[in-house]
């Protein structure tokens, strides 16, 4: 029992003094304990391949940190699966993926939680450029989504109370569809709670700058710009659509500049919710600067 004693402190000091190992103590017969380390520290690693980088992102774990160095040709869709925590996100940093070798599907999919994407490019895609899938708490920030043939960023089924600040998104065109669905940030189609857009910035899209289409949650979009939206043919051309018919959601746009869209510069769309465009302009819209907000 004397030992037993002994081996429980030596864990509990063990435990308080590691932030980011996880220590189990294992009972291996009646009366010895020992103990396993079960995670490692958190780590930081270069990469400038596919290889390693699909390496880093599938083993990553709370505090690591992953920094692209240079542009990395993705041949299938890159998945961010785990989830940092609260105090200790993931790290993904720098460089650019061309998304080009990619047959089908998104450049980027994160299901994880607790992911801080920073400073790198998006680019290529066949289909949407980033992805947030489920999950939630993710920070996206400096971050370009660009050529990509669906919408650059997109939000939706259920991921939520992701913060995506200072991003560009332009260029992206669905040439296979006349431009009917690339949107700059589509935060649509039952996203979750809580996500917001702040200084960020929508040019020359095929379809919308921002499209909330069918988001059932409020989704707050701060000191944004939506320029030159609406091309190929089939594209919609709004600077901010802000829901669908049907909807009653109270979707907030403050501070925000559209202009020279195709369209309207903020469009409700149908949704019959009070929208607030609190100090938000804009000037040369094809169709009018407000249009359906209620
Ligand atoms: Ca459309
Ligand atoms: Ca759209």
């Amino acid at each position: 029992m004397k030992n037993n004693s002994l081996i429980i402190l030596l864990y509990l000091a063990l435990a308080s003094c590691q932030k980011n190992n996880s220590v189990s103590p294992v009972l291996t017969d009646e009366n010895h304990f020992s103990l396993a380390v079960v995670t490692a520290a958190a780590s930081s690693v270069t990469v400038n391949t596919e290889s390693a980088l699909k390496s880093a992102v599938s083993t990553a774990k709370a505090g690591d940190i992953i920094t692209i160095s240079g542009t990395i040709k993705l041949t299938s869709t890159l998945q961010l699966l785990n989830s940092g925590t609260s105090s200790s996100k993931i790290n993904l940093t720098g460089g650019v993926l061309d998304c080009s070798g990619i047959s089908s599907g998104w450049g980027v999919k994160c299901n994880g939680s607790y992911w801080n994407i920073t400073n790198m490019t998006i680019k290529n895609a066949p289909d949407c450029g980033l992805v947030f899938q489920y999950g939630g708490y993710n920070y996206v920030y400096n971050v370009t989504t660009s050529g990509n043939h669906d919408s650059g960023l997109q939000i939706y089924n259920q991921s939520h109370h992701n913060n995506i600040s200072y991003c560009n998104s332009n260029d992206n065109y669905d040439t296979q569809n006349g431009g009917e669905n690339a949107d700059g940030f589509a935060c649509k189609l039952s996203a979750g709670q809580g996500n917001k857009f702040d200084h960020c910035k929508a040019n020359h899209n095929s379809d919308d700058g921002w499209d909330l289409y069918g988001q059932p949650y409020t989704v707050t979009i701060t000191n944004c710009t939506a320029t030159n939206n609406g091309y190929g043919g089939n594209g919609d051309g709004n600077g901010f659509k802000l829901g669908s018919s049907g909807q009653n959601v109270a979707h907030t746009v403050t501070n925000c500049t559209s202009s020279y869209n195709m369209a309207s510069g903020y469009d409700g769309n149908g949704n019959t919710g009070h929208i607030t465009t609190t100090g938000s302009t804009g000037t040369g819209n094809g169709k009018t600067l407000f249009y359906r907000i209620y």
